[in-house]
């Protein structure tokens, strides 16, 4: 068996933030610590922070007043902060700033008086949390049948936004519908999905080619990791999402198989190298890495986590 592993794969810049402004918040505060909404969307990080004392919330009602409140990578509306506010919490903000992008993007476009049109998946945080910043300027539409459904006054000045985490390609339809019925429809000097899951599509569709087997390392859901694997099952590929070792199983593979391996933006690398091990005792496999773009982006954590992370790392 050979395995061809991607890269770049797993944790983005926006959550290597959240994760460290979690595992630090919980040091400086100690546990309970209140999550509003899962930190990132992956079964393993939400168990490992669970056994730490984080407690993952949907609504502000269930953090008692005065507890801390870190809100997730995802991001969230100015109602939630509100909420939190009105409770009396001790929020902090690992928001990852592209998301936090596409919130100045809405704000600005609807200050202006435009219309937004926001490409995205329907109940999805991220999105909850963008639309939230103008609910009576922003549309969702998810696909090209929803664009030929809208109807707008004459004269309404139009804007599309994206969802961070969409397949490109799939955006690149919804947008090019857009344009078709919308010439003078706006948008951001710069794509809203970002470098990181643009750049872990880009591996996978070069890299699949060669593959007979394609392992996308994420949960169910996690969008980002949903649109990897649609990606990798598009030429008729088998490729399936899983969460590690534990989901596979010996008959879905065979000794002569060329397997890619990549990971979702929220999925470990130590998840990776699991299901790496669990390939090399099973079947003798041989691991040929192969980077298709270099990342070294980071993102700051939030202010108020600044200098107690250089006090941690200085003790160390
Ligand atoms: O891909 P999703 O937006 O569902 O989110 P995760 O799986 O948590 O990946 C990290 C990205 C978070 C924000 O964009
Ligand atoms: Fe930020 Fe992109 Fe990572 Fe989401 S996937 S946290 S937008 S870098």
């Amino acid at each position: 068996m050979k395995i061809i592993l991607a890269a770049p794969r797993g944790f983005c810049a926006g959550v290597n933030m959240a994760i460290d402004s979690l595992d630090l918040t919980l040091k400086k505060f100690g546990p309970p610590i209140y999550v509003y909404h899962e930190i990132v969307h992956n079964q393993f990080v939400v168990k490992t922070f669970r056994e730490k004392g984080a407690v993952f919330v949907d609504t502000i009602d269930e953090v008692p007043e005065g507890g801390v409140l870190l809100f997730s990578a995802h991001g969230v509306s100015p109602e939630v902060r509100k909420a939190a506010q009105a409770r009396k919490l001790h929020a902090l903000d690992a928001t990852c700033p592209l998301v936090t992008k596409v919130h100045l993007e809405a704000i600005k476009y609807a200050k202006a008086g435009y219309t937004i049109i926001l490409i995205g998946h329907e109940g999805h945080d991220e999105v909850l949390g963008t639309m939230g910043e103008a609910p009576e300027a922003i549309v969702l539409v998810e696909d090209e049948s929803d664009v030929d459904r809208l109807e707008f006054a004459p004269g309404t000045q139009l804007a599309y936004l994206t969802q961070t985490t969409l397949s490109v390609d799939d955006a690149g339809r919804v947008i090019r519908r857009l344009r078709e019925r919308f010439p003078e429809i706006h948008s951001p000097p710069k794509d809203d999905i970002c470098y990181a899951t643009q750049n872990r599509q880009e591996a996978v569709k070069l890299l699949r080619e060669d593959a007979d087997i394609i392992v996308v390392l994420g949960s169910q859901n996690s969008s980002n990791s949903q649109r990897l694997r649609e990606l990798a099952a598009e030429q008729g590929k088998r490729a399936m999402l899983v969460d590690g070792p534990q989901d596979l199983a010996v008959d879905q593979f065979s000794d002569d198989d060329r397997v890619l391996i990549t990971a979702g933006a929220s999925a470990p690398e130590s998840v990776v190298q699991a299901t790496i091990d669990w390939l090399k005792e099973n079947f003798d496999a041989s691991v040929d890495t192969q980077v298709v773009r270099e990342e070294d982006v980071q993102f700051p954590l939030p202010k108020a986590l600044r200098a107690f992370a250089a006090e941690q790392a200085a003790a160390k």
